[in-house]
């Protein structure tokens, strides 16, 4: 495999110092008080381990009827949260996108939680990267390439980490193996949130 960083994997180490993420970690509070995270299931069935929520005018959700972005909370009924300004700004400096992020997903992870290898393709258009930010707990990601097959390597995101799949990766099968229970004291009780930036939609014009 190519190294990480000729693939279009970019990873920002410590993006954010402790009164940043201290700062974006009340934006979200502030939010999931609106827009409280819950636990999908997927299209088969099954309680994902990871609980999420949205901010932005589309929120990716999964349930019995499959994988989509919507632009309301599945159990409240109400219009997502806005995306934190701190994030919209992060976007604006890390990428190229011509178009500001429309969809912000917010994943929580208690000790236990992982995700599968999966790839983001829910997007109208993958020219558009995502954007991840990791708070909390360190995490064990794995990343491997477009086809499943393709070999995978091991990278830990800890609080404050920004990693970009752009170009080449942006398709590259990705997941969370696991979460490293008490490596952060920014979240009260610990655990790890991630935030993935996308553009769900199309781009303008
Ligand atoms: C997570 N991240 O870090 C899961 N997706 O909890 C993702 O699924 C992800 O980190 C697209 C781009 C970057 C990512
Ligand atoms: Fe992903």
């Amino acid at each position: 495999m190519a190294p990480l960083s000729q693939t279009g994997f970019r990873l920002f180490p410590a993006a954010l110092g402790p009164e940043a993420q201290a700062a974006l970690l009340a934006e979200v509070m502030a939010r999931v008080a609106r827009a409280p995270f819950y636990r999908p299931v997927t299209p088969g069935g099954k309680p994902m381990s990871v609980e999420m929520t949205n901010f932005g005018p589309l929120g990716w959700v999964t349930d019995a009827r499959g994988y989509r972005y919507q632009p309301t909370h599945p159990q409240t009924g109400e219009p997502w949260p806005d995306i934190p300004q701190a994030l919209l700004d992060l976007w604006g400096e890390v990428t190229e996108a011509s178009a500001p992020p429309d969809a912000c997903l917010v994943n929580l992870y208690g000790e236990a939680a992982r995700m599968g290898l999966h790839q983001d393709k829910d997007e109208a258009d993958f020219a558009y990267p995502v954007l991840s930010v990791s708070l909390g707990d360190t995490a064990v990601f794995r990343l491997g390439g477009v086809s499943r097959r393709d070999p995978t390597a091991s990278v830990r995101l800890a609080s404050g980490d920004v990693c970009v799949l752009a170009g080449p990766a942006r398709l590259a099968h990705h997941g969370i193996d696991r979460v490293l229970a008490g490596s952060s004291r920014l979240i009260p009780g610990g655990g790890r949130i991630n935030l993935t930036l996308r553009r769900a939609g199309p781009g303008p014009g």
